[in-house]
């Protein structure tokens, strides 16, 4: 978050940081990689390419962790992901007062509000400013910006932690049935993603909406908030889990097409589609593959 961007500035004057460069790569790549055959690919190696980043140019010699939602579903504002501590990802936003969050595209299931809903005060990024979006708002009274986000709009990272939405969408249950009840690819990243018309959120959308806010409960804009990277690692580690079940006819087993919900229609994905790794490439890393 200290170095400074790749990104032009003419193209997105609001990108500042090296962190900016992920955040715009997801703000101008989110309508074809969530909804689509790509999705959890995309994000294996958006993660990973973000992982490389803090190894190789911020001196990190960890690797990237993962969240287990199911663990602290009880009580996550509790749990060492988010209750303030130094090697937290910082806290709960404090209380401002705020509409209950819609966080699917439908009206079921608005998460009610709970004690947050402002800035983070605690950890490690209370100082950290978001600097690009929103597009996509969900959290009440976020305003929005012109040009799709690419705007420097520095602002605090807000979250209202949620143990509504983690007991009933991303308990250990849910992530075991999702592992051991789906055989398709089709009907396991659909399950994962959310059957929104049933209001069932899947664990994706639940881990997004356990952080919420903003940016984190705006789809494009979500990875502004550092739990990102963790909520991806966990998508991640049940995907390999899931491909490990039967590697041989899972390790490269996909399907759906390349747009949002197939909106607009699209053809569909193949293997050989190389062009959204080479995007990642390009806009994270600013190398040619
Ligand atoms: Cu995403």
């Amino acid at each position: 978050m200290s170095k400074p961007a790749r990104t032009d500035s003419k193209v997105v004057p609001g990108a500042k940081s090296r962190y900016d460069d992920f955040l715009y790569t997801h703000i101008n790549q989110t309508l074809s990689i969530h909804g689509t055959a790509n999705f959890l690919s995309w994000h294996r190696y958006f993660t990973w390419t973000y992982e490389q980043a803090l190894r190789n140019e911020c001196g990190y010699q960890g690797y990237q962790p993962y969240w287990n939602w199911g663990k602290w579903a009880n009580d996550p504002a509790n749990s060492p992901i988010f209750d303030g501590s130094d090697y937290s990802m910082s806290g709960n936003g404090v209380f401002q007062a705020h509409d209950c969050t819609q966080a699917l595209p439908t009206q079921l299931n608005c998460v009610p509000p709970g004690a947050g809903g402002g800035c983070i005060n605690s950890g490690p990024f209370k100082n950290s400013k978001v600097n690009l979006g929103p597009v996509s708002p969900t959290l009440s009274g976020v305003g929005l910006v012109p040009n799709n986000g690419t705007v420097y709009n520095p602002r605090c990272i807000r979250r209202d932690v949620s143990s509504w939405v983690s007991t009933r969408y991303a308990s250990e249950k849910n992530t075991t049935d999702l592992i051991t009840g789906y055989t398709t690819i089709d009907d396991f990243q659909t399950t994962m993603q959310g059957d929104f018309a049933n209001g069932e959120y899947g664990v994706h959308t639940a881990g997004h909406f356990i952080a919420a806010g903003d940016p984190g409960g705006d789809i494009f804009t979500s990875p502004g908030d550092p739990v990102f990277w963790l909520h991806h690692g966990q998508i991640d580690r049940v995907w390999w889990i899931w491909q490990n079940q039967d590697i041989k006819n899972r390790q490269n087993a996909i399907g759906g097409t390349i747009t949002l919900n197939n909106s607009p229609p699209s053809r569909d994905a193949k293997l050989e589609d190389f062009n959204l790794k080479s995007r990642v490439l390009k806009e994270c890393l600013l190398v040619t593959p």
